[in-house]
């Protein structure tokens, strides 16, 4: 895919684009990463150009189609020409910003926003985190979005069951994650993460929370992403290699990778990442999801949160 977009000026982070359908919880999912609530979460379509987070860029600015760049005098995001728009960028070194940038997309099927506002930054992502609501959990329109993403990118890019406090019954949960298993085997890195977003928001520092919340788990696959990202995978996917990630084990790509430094940026400080579990020391993280360890996670959560 080809950009056609104006290209960030300033050092290349890895780029994490939140995706999905709108309301999904991709604003939410990025305050979350960010450590921020700059980012306007609502129930009803937030009609927002896709906001590029990123802390090699300062203040709030416009980026035009035509490349003009518009410094955003009062810093709100809202009142942006989404016609004259490819994004706003906005400056900002809190929380994974400090090891990538988040591209928080507007919704795939929103009836105010064209595809094209979204379609055409996708070939600046290096990965996505595809939230999905779990009461309504992957609908055709998104396994239809999903097929049109290069097979490069999916590879390294998670599903995100967002809202998952919504679904109450532990069977409930087990069987969307059964479904969810079924119907898109192999189009992701690993197994399907469930996350109760604003759980997670409001328990920030509280590490049982975190952890009931499934943020721990999600941190340590992102931390995953971002590795394969880092150490080339991007390389051996294009030479066809698979490239499945782990997750549930932070230290599958080495305790002293990048991957672990950025999923500590966001976990509350009494949370140790890399305890039981842990892969050994300087393993590639190539191996997708052990399905017992799976099951164990499933259960965990639904035993937890029921
Ligand atoms: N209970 C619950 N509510 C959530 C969760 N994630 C998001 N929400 C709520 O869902 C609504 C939509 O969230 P947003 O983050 O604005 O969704 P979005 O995908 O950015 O929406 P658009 O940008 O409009 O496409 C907000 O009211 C959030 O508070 C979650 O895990 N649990
Ligand atoms: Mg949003």
């Amino acid at each position: 895919m080809k950009t056609t977009v104006p290209e960030p000026s300033g050092p290349r982070r890895p780029r994490l684009a939140l995706m999905g359908e709108f309301s999904a919880g991709k604003s939410t999912l990025a305050n979350l990463l960010a450590g921020t609530d700059r980012l306007p979460v609502q129930v009803t379509a937030t009609e927002l150009p896709p906001v590029w987070l990123s802390a090699t860029a300062s203040g709030v600015t416009c980026v035009r189609l035509d490349g003009r760049e518009v410094a955003l005098e009062d810093d709100r995001l809202a009142n942006v020409d989404l016609a004259r728009t490819a994004y706003v960028r906005v400056g900002l070194g809190s929380g994974l910003l400090d090891r990538a940038d988040l591209i928080d997309m507007p919704g795939i099927s929103d009836p105010n926003m064209p595809p094209e506002v979204w379609q055409r930054l996708l070939p600046e992502a290096d990965a996505i985190l595809w939230c999905t609501h779990a009461t309504q959990a992957w609908r055709q329109s998104e396994a239809a979005v999903w097929d049109m993403v290069p097979e490069a990118i999916r590879r390294r890019s998670l599903l995100v069951v967002t809202r998952i406090d919504k679904i109450l019954r532990p069977e409930d949960r087990a069987r969307l994650l059964r479904r969810l298993a079924a119907e898109t085997d192999g189009a992701f890195a690993a197994p399907a993460i469930p996350v109760a977003l604003t759980r997670a928001i409001a328990g920030r520092g509280d590490p049982a929370i975190w952890s009931e919340s499934g943020a721990d788990r999600l941190m340590a696959a992102i931390g995953s992403v971002l590795s394969s990202i880092g150490q080339g995978v991007v390389g051996s996917d294009e030479a066809g290699a698979p490239a499945r990630l782990a997750t549930g084990s932070p230290v599958a790509a080495g305790p002293a990778s990048s991957a672990v430094a950025a999923a500590q940026a966001v976990v509350p400080r009494r949370i140790k990442l890399g305890g039981a579990g842990a892969g050994p020391a300087g393993s590639r993280a190539t191996a997708r999801l052990d399905p017992a360890q799976s099951a164990d996670f499933r259960a965990a959560i639904g035993e937890r949160e029921g």
